[in-house]
């Protein structure tokens, strides 16, 4: 008999690539969205899936509300993606992140524990856990010490789960996901601010305006990750599995890549780069980008998952980054 899966988050990026990936594996595959006044399906429609789920009200902030979805779509699995997931966001509404992103967590596990603690649960814990890391690279075994509201409010999420799996012996796994990116990425984030950036400067010749240049991430892409969330619920025992690729670059040897690909000659100087042919500026910084806090180096060991789950990653940086390029230049084609 085919399985249940209920997505909370089914409008963010991870939510439409985990959809399609269910809906192909047979699943029957609720999508939890929370009410807006317009539609935010653009990604499921991208991807020619918005017919195929059927939709639930679900806010995670509102327990009774969750109760009820999983009452009425009678899950066998629980993938919690919903969240504030934007880091820098997170230092300018703190209070939110924490109800959604910890508090909202809580209340999910609450509600199967009460409707049915046999319903397996995914959590979507975060490299972000590491923050100030003094390790590297970051293994399940690497201790914790976040640093913005985002990663303090993931990190009490991540321990709840442990907490229920452990008190009423629920099988609830954390995910502990290194950076994702697709051309489904949201637009504040920088791989997608440097993609959609770069198809719009050719077109209309703005240039980009970024923060840290020396930020380091190691970039997987988001259609291998969601691979990783079902295995672990697939797996015999429930329990935490770090994903990631284990390269690390900078965002400005992201932006290198992305004019190599493109075949502009691009120099920099200092902060900012500009065009050889012409001296056209591309890339620019500005301070509103910058954070309070940054992370530290953030590569992620995840042999465990390779191991125990026989994950991998198809993709690496480079064909991440021509994927997301692709994508934009055909979304913002040059008239
Ligand atoms: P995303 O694109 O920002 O999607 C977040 C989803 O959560 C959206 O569907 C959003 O709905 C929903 N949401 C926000 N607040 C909600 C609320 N109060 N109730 C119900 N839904 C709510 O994030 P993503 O990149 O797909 O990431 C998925 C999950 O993995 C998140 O929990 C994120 O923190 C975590 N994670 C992501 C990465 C990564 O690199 N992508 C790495 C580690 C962990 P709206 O459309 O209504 O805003
Ligand atoms: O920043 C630097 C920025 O916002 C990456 C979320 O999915 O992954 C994501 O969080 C780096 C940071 O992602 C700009 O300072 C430079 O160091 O793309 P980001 P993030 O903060 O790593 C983790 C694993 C999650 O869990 C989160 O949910 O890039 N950076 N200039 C910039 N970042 C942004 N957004 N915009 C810039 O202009």
């Amino acid at each position: 008999m085919s399985k249940t899966a209920l997505v909370t988050g089914i409008t963010g990026q991870d939510g439409c690539y985990l959809a399609k990936s269910l809906l192909e594996k047979g699943y029957k595959v609720y999508g939890g969205q929370r009410r807006s006044t317009s539609s935010k399906h653009w990604r499921l429609d991208e991807m020619g899936i918005t017919g195929d789920i059927e939709y639930v009200e679900l806010d995670v902030v509102d327990q009774a509300n969750i109760r009820r979805a999983i009452e009425k779509t009678k899950p066998d699995e629980v993938y919690n993606l919903a969240a504030q997931s934007f880091v820098a966001l997170s230092f300018e509404q703190p209070e939110l992140a924490t109800l959604v992103d910890g508090f909202g967590t809580l209340k999910v596990l609450e509600s199967i524990r009460q409707v049915n603690p046999r319903i397996k649960f995914y959590q979507a814990s975060s490299s972000e856990l590491y923050g100030k890391t003094q390790e590297a690279p970051q293994s399940e075994q690497t201790s914790f010490h976040p640093c913005s509201p985002y990663a303090v409010a993931k990190l009490y999420a991540h321990w709840i789960t442990i907490n229920y799996r452990e008190a009423y012996d629920m099988f609830a796994c954390c995910g502990i996901l290194f950076n994702h990116e697709s051309p489904m990425r949201g637009e504040n984030f920088v791989t997608r601010k440097i993609s959609k950036g770069i198809a719009l400067w050719l077109r209309e010749g703005q240039p980009i305006v970024l923060g840290n240049l020396e930020a380091k991430r190691d970039w997987g892409h988001a259609e291998d990750f969601v691979e990783g969330m079902q295995l672990m619920l697939n797996a015999d025992q429930p329990q935490e599995y770090v994903l990631a690729t284990g390269k690390v670059h900078t965002v400005r040897q992201f932006i290198d890549k992305t004019l190599a690909y493109l075949s502009i000659p691009g120099y920099w100087k200092n902060d900012e780069c500009f065009d050889k042919r012409n001296d056209k500026l591309i890339v620019t910084t500005d301070k509103s980008n910058l954070r309070p806090a940054e992370v530290g180096l953030l590569a992620g060991d995840s042999t465990k998952a390779k191991t125990e789950l026989g994950w991998n990653h198809k993709y690496d940086v480079d064909s991440l980054m021509a994927d997301m390029v692709e994508a934009d230049l055909r979304r913002y084609p040059r008239p």
